[in-house]
């Protein structure tokens, strides 16, 4: 394999995901290569990973336990069959999540990506209902501002204008029920870690279980910290809401954790963090540090064993991808979840987030600041959107901050950053100050 040299490459073919195409390609910004905490961009800038790269890479750029079991795994089984057949390390990683679960969650679905997780999990859902004669369980509940991902029943239950507008005609049906946002109340500006004001939020959802009847709903998704939608951390108290009225109709509340999985809150994942055990979890990224595609469904035990169960014989839950449990991926995430024990990472990210939270809110009375939230290793920035020209003030931030040496994320006009928890103190510092002086260099 040759690679072109960047003045050789034509950046034309490439219809590229989530990206001002034009704009991109008018003034692109390549990545060559990644170590640690940087990456190396084609010219030879080294950039500091503010981001892990889109939320995922949790250990750092090419961690050598990570790289060995990679190439070892290509070498030995570069595939194998998954559908009435299999291979150990699918089930040896299968074991290890089940092992890292709160409460009865055990079972674990393997698929590519967090849209490939979320539309299994609703899938779950259904036939969980299914199999125990409560089919006229159809409603999915979700929520404003969500983000699970782009398949159709992602994108149904997600609440994602953008996202949803070309398509809306076509959205999965029973998905009309969206909670509301949790972001957007005065009281709660500036708050670190969760906001005091708003667990009465959840109760749309008793009101979705007064107006249709609790037992219609199949089952309610929700980030426990909402990520793309620019880092919506839950008051207190609202989650457990949502857990109590949940329990009370027989409803499913599936937590998509494929940013909050993995350590970036400091702890294994968001139910640990927060403290309440959903009925399934969706998990990607974090899995496999980002190095091999990978998304799974977590389940509980009484889920799992009721679809299975109510099934005489034969294939009991028609759904699976020829990828479920690549051994590439399982290689890599098996040789990640070590990673992440053995450098006591989520512990790590603990440990930092106070010193993380005391950096962030320095940015307080920045250039067009109007917001500031974090939890854990994660933080949100809002700025005062341009006059006419939503998202165009963070998009520059972006862009001069890549130019002097961070890599940060933005979404509309919020800045996200979530660096992979190796991050020093220094860098932390490195990567506030030069969004603090982008900030102030934008106009
Ligand atoms: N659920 C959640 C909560 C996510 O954050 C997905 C599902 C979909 O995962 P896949 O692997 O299909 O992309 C995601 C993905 C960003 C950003 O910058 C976030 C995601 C992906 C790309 C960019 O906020 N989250």
């Amino acid at each position: 394999m040759t690679v072109s040299a960047p003045n050789e490459l034509s950046l034309e073919e490439l219809w590229m995901p989530f990206t001002a195409n034009r704009a991109f390609k008018a003034a692109p910004r390549l990545l060559a290569s990644a170590k640690g905490m940087y990456y190396t961009d084609v010219d030879g800038n080294q950039v500091l990973d503010g981001t892990a790269g889109l939320w995922c890479v949790n250990a750092g750029h090419c961690r050598e336990p990570i790289v060995a079991a990679i190439q070892r795994g290509a070498a030995t089984l570069d595939y194998a069959p998954g559908f009435n057949m299999g291979h150990p390390l699918s089930f040896q990683l299968a074991t290890r999540v089940a092992a890292m679960l709160p409460g009865d969650l055990d079972h674990v679905f393997f698929g590519n990506s967090g849209s490939e997780a979320v539309d299994t999990a609703l899938k779950i859902a259904i036939a969980y209902h299914a199999s125990r004669g409560e089919p006229q369980r159809k409603r999915l509940v979700g929520r404003i501002r969500g983000y699970h991902g782009v398949g159709f029943g992602g994108i149904s239950v997600g609440g994602l204008e953008t996202n949803r507008k070309v398509f809306a005609s076509h959205l999965v049906p029973h998905t009309d029920d969206h909670l509301p946002q949790t972001h957007g109340i005065a009281a709660n500006l500036f708050s670190r870690g969760q906001p005091a004001e708003g667990a009465h939020l959840a109760d749309a959802l008793q009101e979705m279980v007064d107006r249709h009847g609790g037992d219609t709903i199949a089952a309610v998704i929700v980030e426990p910290v909402a990520g793309s939608a620019g880092v919506l951390v839950p008051p207190e108290g609202y989650l457990e809401k949502l857990r109590a009225i949940c329990d009370r109709h027989g409803i499913l509340l599936i937590f998509d954790e494929v940013i909050t999985g993995f350590g970036r809150l400091g702890s294994a994942f968001g139910a640990t963090y927060f403290g309440i055990t959903p009925d399934l979890m969706t998990v990607a990224k974090g899995l496999t540090n980002g190095a091999v595609p990978m998304g799974a469904v977590c389940v509980r035990r009484g889920i799992y064993e009721s679809v299975v169960n109510a099934t005489e014989s034969g294939i009991e839950f028609f759904h699976g991808y020829t990828y479920s449990g690549h051994p590439l991926a399982c290689a890599a995430g098996l040789a990640t979840l070590e990673l992440y024990e053995r450098e006591g990472l989520f512990e790590r990210a603990a440990e930092l987030a106070p010193y993380w939270e005391q950096a962030v809110h320095s940015l307080r009375g920045a250039p067009h600041v109007v917001d500031i939230r974090n939890v854990g290793l994660v933080a949100g920035i809002e700025l005062e959107p341009r006059q006419g020209k939503p998202g165009a003030r963070a998009m520059e931030a972006h862009v001069d901050c890549f130019r002097h040496g961070a890599l940060i994320r933005v979404t509309g006009d919020i800045i996200a950053m979530s660096p992979p928890l190796i991050i020093e103190r220094e860098q932390i510092d490195q990567l506030v100050e030069t969004l603090g002086s982008a900030l102030a260099r934008i106009s």
